[in-house]
C-alpha cells in the first residue's frame, strides 16, 4: 500500500482514494492531514470509511449501534445531500453553505448538517481499551483549564448540556472569539451555521440522537454520555482546535 493510500485509510477515506488521489494536489493533501475533513468538499459526497473497525469502541459503543449508525444512517445523510444538490454543478461547498444555511432549501440543511456532523464524529472517538484516563494534552487541556476552571468542571457543564438536550441534536465543544464554549444544536444543525445560537470552529463533538446510543443504552441517554469520555479521541479534538 502506497504512503498515499495508508494516508486516506487512517484519515478515513479508502472509500474515496481511488477518485481522490488523482484529484487531490500535494498541497490539498498537507491540509487534509492537518484537517482531517476536506472530503467534505468533494462532489458528489461518500460515505467516508470508520478510521477503525465496527467493534473497536465496545463496550462503550456497541458494534451493531455502530454498523448502522454509518451504513445506514451516515449513508442517508450523503445520498440525501447528493440528492439535494445535483442541479448544483459541483460547485457545492459544505462548509461555505453553512454560512447561509438559512436562505438554503432544508434538505441541504439536515443532510449537509447530518454529513458533516457524523463526518467529525466518528474522527472524535477511538478505541481505549481499559477505558481509564482519558484527556486532553497540551495547548488544548490549557485551554479548558483557563475557561472551565479544570477539566472535571467542563466534563461537569458538557455532561449536563447533552443530557439535558429535548429531542435529538449534538453537543459541542466551540472555540468562539479565542474562547471555548459549550453548546448544543438540534436536529443536524452544527455551529458553523448561520442559525446556531452559539457559533464557533467545532473541537469536540456528540450525537445525542437515539439512534447514536438506543440498542444499548434504550432510554439512558446519561450512561452512554458517561461512558463516551473513555472512547474521546483527544488528539484529533487537539488537531481540530489548532486548525485555523
Ligand atoms: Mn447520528
Amino acid at each position: 500500500m502506497s504512503d498515499r493510500r495508508e494516508f486516506f485509510k487512517k484519515i478515513g477515506l479508502l472509500g474515496l482514494s481511488g477518485i481522490a488521489t488523482k484529484l487531490v494536489s500535494n498541497e490539498q493533501l498537507h491540509a487534509l492531514e492537518t484537517l482531517g475533513r476536506e472530503s467534505l468538499q468533494n462532489v458528489p459526497f461518500t460515505l467516508p470509511h470508520l478510521p477503525y473497525e465496527y467493534n473497536a469502541l465496545e463496550p462503550v459503543i456497541d458494534e451493531q449501534t455502530m454498523m448502522i449508525h454509518h451504513t445506514k444512517h451516515h449513508q442517508a445523510y450523503v445520498d440525501k445531500l447528493n440528492k439535494a444538490i445535483e442541479n448544483m454543478g459541483g460547485k457545492f461547498v459544505l462548509e461555505e453553505s453553512f454560512k447561509t444555511i438559512s436562505k438554503a432549501d432544508v434538505a441541504i440543511r439536515n443532510n449537509g448538517g447530518g454529513h458533516y456532523n457524523h463526518s467529525l464524529f466518528w474522527q472524535l472517538m477511538k478505541a481505549n481499551p481499559g477505558s481509564k484516563d482519558n484527556k486532553p494534552s497540551g495547548k488544548l487541556a490549557e485551554s479548558i483549564t483557563r475557561d472551565f476552571k479544570s477539566f472535571e468542571d467542563f466534563k461537569k457543564e458538557f455532561t449536563e448540556k447533552s443530557t439535558k438536550l429535548f429531542g435529538s441534536g449534538w453537543c459541542w465543544l466551540i472555540e468562539q472569539e479565542g474562547k471555548l464554549k459549550i453548546t448544543t444544536t438540534p436536529n443536524q444543525d452544527n455551529p458553523l451555521m448561520d442559525v446556531a445560537s452559539e457559533k464557533g470552529k467545532p473541537v469536540l463533538a456528540l450525537d445525542i440522537w437515539e439512534h447514536a446510543y438506543y440498542l444499548k443504552y434504550q432510554n439512558k441517554r446519561a450512561d452512554y454520555i458517561a461512558n463516551w469520555w473513555n472512547v474521546v479521541n483527544w488528539e484529533k479534538a487537539e488537531e481540530l482546535y489548532s486548525s485555523k
